[in-house]
């Protein structure tokens, strides 16, 4: 994508000078933590999807969260753009510059703090990698509260900024919960601290809330503390075959009620899905008798094996008796159950290696909840925009999935290449469509540069105005993660 037909850049913005690179090798005192060469700039300019791109010319690799605040001191002073960035793998271009933007990298602080084995509270540096945080934990019978399929690239940091809900919310809840205290730096180099709140502190307004889900426009998160859960020293997982979407519900209820405190994941994918994904990992189906419309992933998490075996049993065996599940596999052990999560977790990169793809992360009543991919399948027909198998269409395929046991529904609309004519066929519509019923156009995955447009179509007026004035009052220069949502 080009971006200028789209905004212009704001020339309040001081363009980086030699004077500022020897500023920030001073702040900075070795060389390596700048980055300025064109080939290793690409990674840090463009998204995960490639579908973003900015043409920054420096990206900062602090190592401390002091030289954190130098830097954003020093930019805010002289009015030099930043965008905050973590593991990069944000789906809403979030994390890259849309012109010249500074890079502001966190990577480099890496280290976790320390680890309470009593009361399973971790406090960690904003640049961990999920799955580093989450390996460090499994050897002290711990689990990280929030699980995806990019954590073996996102941080710890990065997932606070977007308020990531991935795989397991349904059972851990939200990180609005489960972070208990942050430490960010304000655009004016102010380090706010909270990392050593306890689990329950009445004292007045709840900060950290705001830095929760802001994508990097009020400050850089340097440290997280967070809650942890004991690790689940039983699982399961099964693979299920459903005909209707009225059947994928009666599922669902009856494993909240009989799945109950073990059920950990309830993750929901549509046939087309199932195909695009067998066509780009070249397996087979995880059920042998393929070709159903409707999938779900079930996941129970508990501490006594023969207790969930059974309840898990008898649940599908009920499921399958009143006829609400077609077919399907349960993992018999380690190996097999991470294929069905891996199956699962390839959803994105699947739809994503077409060309290009349309990604709406939305938030439904479950009673319509498929209905948006029937009705963005039948716009796309109507238009004739669309055909798995016909290399002369722009569309390859619009399908659904996501954490229905959230209400979360992932629309991806798989294309051969970008396109204006789909892009129009899409927007609004997708967005009046949602609001229509009562959803929201975001669920996880933020607002970024995909949608900045389009906040309006889940929030008020006065709830843009305020979000506006808590911006104004921290950042007043706009320094941090312009062009973006606010
Ligand atoms: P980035 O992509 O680097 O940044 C994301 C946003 O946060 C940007 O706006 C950036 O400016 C800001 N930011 C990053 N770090 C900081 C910081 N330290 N301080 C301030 N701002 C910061 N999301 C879900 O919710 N659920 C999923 O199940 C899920 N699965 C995914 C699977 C795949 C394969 C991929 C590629 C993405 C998935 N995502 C999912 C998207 C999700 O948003 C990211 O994976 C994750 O939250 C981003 O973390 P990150 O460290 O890569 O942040
Ligand atoms: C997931 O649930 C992620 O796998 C990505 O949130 C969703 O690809 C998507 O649209
Ligand atoms: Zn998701």
């Amino acid at each position: 994508e080009t971006y200028s037909d789209k905004v212009k850049r704001d020339e309040r913005f001081k363009k980086l000078e030699d004077s500022d690179l020897k500023f920030f090798e001073s702040v900075l005192k070795d060389k390596n933590y700048l980055i300025t060469n064109e080939d290793d700039l690409d990674f840090f300019n463009e998204d995960w999807m490639r579908k973003y791109k900015g043409q920054s010319k420096l990206v900062l690799k602090p190592k401390t969260t002091e030289q954190v605040s130098e830097i954003l001191k020093y930019c805010n002073e002289k009015k030099l753009a930043v965008v905050p960035q973590g593991g990069n793998t944000g789906l809403v271009g979030g994390s890259n510059p849309i012109f010249d933007e500074i890079i502001l990298s966190v990577a480099n602080l890496n280290k976790i703090r320390s680890f309470d084995e009593v009361s399973g509270i971790l406090k960690s540096d904003a640049g961990v990698i999920l799955e580093n945080a989450d390996n460090f934990l499994a050897e002290k019978g711990y689990l990280f509260p929030l699980d995806l399929g990019a954590k073996g690239s996102c941080h710890v940091g990065g997932v606070v900024a977007t308020n990531a809900g991935g795989l397991r919310l349904l059972r851990y809840g939200s990180l609005h919960g489960t972070v208990l205290g942050l430490e960010a730096v304000l655009p004016d180099g102010t380090i706010y601290s909270s990392m050593d709140s306890l689990r329950k502190d009445n004292t007045g307004y709840d900060l950290k809330q705001l830095f929760i889900g802001s994508e990097g426009t009020l400050g850089v998160i340097t440290g997280v503390s967070i809650l942890c859960p004991a690790r689940p020293a039983a699982s399961n997982v099964a693979f299920l075959a459903v005909s209707s979407y009225e059947a994928v519900q009666k599922v669902f209820t009856g494993a909240r009620r009989e799945l109950s405190e073990i059920l950990s994941a309830f993750e929901f994918m549509d046939g087309t899905s199932q195909e695009l994904t067998r066509r780009y990992l070249k397996l087979d189906y995880p059920i042998e008798s393929g070709d159903y419309p409707y999938y779900i992933l079930i996941e129970t998490s508990g501490s006594n094996k023969e207790h969930d075996d059974e309840k898990l049993e008898t649940f599908l065996g009920n499921a399958m008796e009143e006829g609400l599940v077609d077919d399907g596999v349960v993992a018999q052990d380690e190996t097999q159950l991470r294929n069905l999560w891996n199956w699962r977790e390839s959803l994105p990169e699947a739809t994503a290696h077409w060309g290009g793809v349309y990604k709406y992360d939305v938030s439904l009543p479950l009673k319509d909840y498929y209905k948006l991919v029937e009705a963005t399948n039948q716009r796309l027909s109507e238009r004739g925009l669309i055909d798995l198998d016909d290399d002369s269409k722009p569309v390859v395929e619009a399908v659904g999935y996501g954490h229905l046991g959230d209400g979360n529904l992932h629309l991806n609309v798989a294309v051969r290449e970008y396109n204006k004519e789909v892009e129009k066929a899409l927007e609004p519509f997708v967005y009046e469509w949602i609001k229509e019923h009562k959803g929201s156009i975001s669920a996880e995955h933020g607002l970024g540069f995909q949608k900045k447009n389009y906040i309006g179509y889940s929030k008020s007026d006065i709830e843009i105005k305020m979000i506006k004035e808590i911006k104004n009052h921290y950042d007043p220069n706009c320094i941090l993660n312009p062009y973006k949502y606010v």
